[in-house]
């Protein structure tokens, strides 16, 4: 896929996730620090599409980034800051969590980035609960293959993958952009 434009349409700490144009969404959700925002920069080969666009101190808001004037790429805030109180925790997965059960707006996928190298966390394996029973379509992104020795790689990967227990798994590294082009497949066969 050819990126012709990548542009901030607009970000939400609320619930309405609706847009005016009613274009595909595609969701990326994770942990923080797992990698969201280089990822979706290594898609768009813009560097700090998503950093720039991002009030500092606002980490509550979920960023919509509009693509080839086709799709959004939406940019959650992440779970499971160790630095956020426990309350804030809380109201971030709620939030999430709305968005997966009650948002008219359903995802046509939503990428699940985690580090390679922490593998799948419980809370990760939560988001995955909700996400199977709203039967939504879900990938889960392995970011930062590149911090893997070759010697691991192969042992950590299956271990995710049975972790995953059936669903698709994508080694990626928004470093080396390894698995670049299998991700955009994935976005194009379904818009
Ligand atoms: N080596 C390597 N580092 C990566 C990769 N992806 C992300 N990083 C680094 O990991 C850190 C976190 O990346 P972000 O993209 O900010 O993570 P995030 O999931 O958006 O985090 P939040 O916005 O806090 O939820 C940064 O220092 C990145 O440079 C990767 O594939 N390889
Ligand atoms: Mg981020």
């Amino acid at each position: 896929m050819k990126i012709k434009s990548a542009e901030f349409a607009r970000g939400i700490t609320g619930n309405d996730y609706s847009t005016q144009d009613n274009l595909p969404q595609i969701a990326f959700l994770g942990r923080s620090n797992a990698g969201k925002s280089s990822v979706i920069n290594s898609l768009t080969a813009r560097k700090n599409l998503v950093h720039s666009s991002k009030t500092p101190g606002k980490t509550i808001e979920a960023n919509f980034f509009c693509i080839n004037n086709l799709f959004y790429l939406l940019d959650f805030p992440g779970y499971g800051f160790a630095k956020r109180s426990v309350e804030e925790r809380n109201k971030m997965v709620k939030r999430i969590f709305w968005y997966l059960e009650f948002s008219n707006a359903r995802p046509k996928v939503i990428f699940l980035i985690i580090d390679s190298k922490v593998g799948l966390t419980e809370l990760d394996l939560e988001m995955l609960k909700i996400i199977n029973k709203n039967e939504h379509k879900v990938v889960i992104v392995a970011n930062k293959v590149d911090k893997l020795p070759q010697t691991k790689r192969k042992d950590k990967i299956s271990s995710i993958i049975r972790e995953a227990e059936g669903l698709e798994v994508l080694e990626y590294s928004a470093k080396t952009h390894e698995g670049k082009e299998e991700l955009f497949k994935i976005i194009e066969n379904l818009i």
